[in-house]
């Protein structure tokens, strides 16, 4: 656990393993792994199919990797930008401490709009694909703990979750899950 406010995040002793000076990082097999999606796709590949979690290669698996990219280079890039258009302190805002900081003005409105209307499209997407299937590859896995992880960002910062009722009855699901 770092402390970005602290700069723990940016200390020498950290870049050493993630130079982009970012959590999470893993070391696993004596290596070093950053960016979540990676880390998720390979805890997956290597512990998860045994246990049911993360499916076998195959179209199943590609379509895991589809949503994990999404959340990355998609879904969180427009979470990002809202974070970052939210007044310091709000929930889910970019701590004054990160590399994200960019002190947008609590009257930055535009910016936070159109954020959020980003959002909205991209959760319709994903509330089309729960309104036909309990979890988003069918049965539970990791791809909806890694999504609902998010997608709990995006309802913190005031992201328009709430009007995707399939999206949650799924975080409800993803939740309770045993
Ligand atoms: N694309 C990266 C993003 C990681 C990221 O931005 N992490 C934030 C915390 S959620 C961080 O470490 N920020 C450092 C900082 O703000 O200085 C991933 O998914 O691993």
């Amino acid at each position: 656990m770092l402390d970005i406010d602290a700069g723990d995040t940016r200390a020498a002793a950290f870049k050493a393993i993630n130079p982009n000076g970012r959590v999470p990082a893993l070391a696993h097999d004596g290596e070093v792994l950053w960016e979540s999606a990676a880390i998720l796709m390979h805890l997956g590949e290597t512990f998860g199919v045994d246990r049911g979690l993360y499916p076998p290669p195959g179209m199943a698996r590609a379509h895991a990797m589809k949503w994990i990219v999404w959340s990355a280079a998609t879904l969180g890039e427009a979470a990002g930008r809202l974070s970052a258009a939210l007044p310091a302190g709000q929930a889910g805002a970019v701590q004054a401490g990160s590399v994200d900081f960019i002190g947008v003005a609590e009257h930055d409105a535009e910016r936070r709009g159109r954020a959020l209307a980003d959002l909205d499209g991209l959760l319709a997407i994903m509330n089309g694909a729960l309104a036909e299937a309990d979890y988003l590859l069918g049965a539970y896995s990791l791809v909806d703990v890694h999504l609902s992880g998010l997608v709990g960002w995006i309802d913190a910062m005031g992201g328009p979750v709430n009007r995707h009722p399939a999206v949650g009855a799924w975080r409800v699901r993803c939740a309770t899950h045993g």
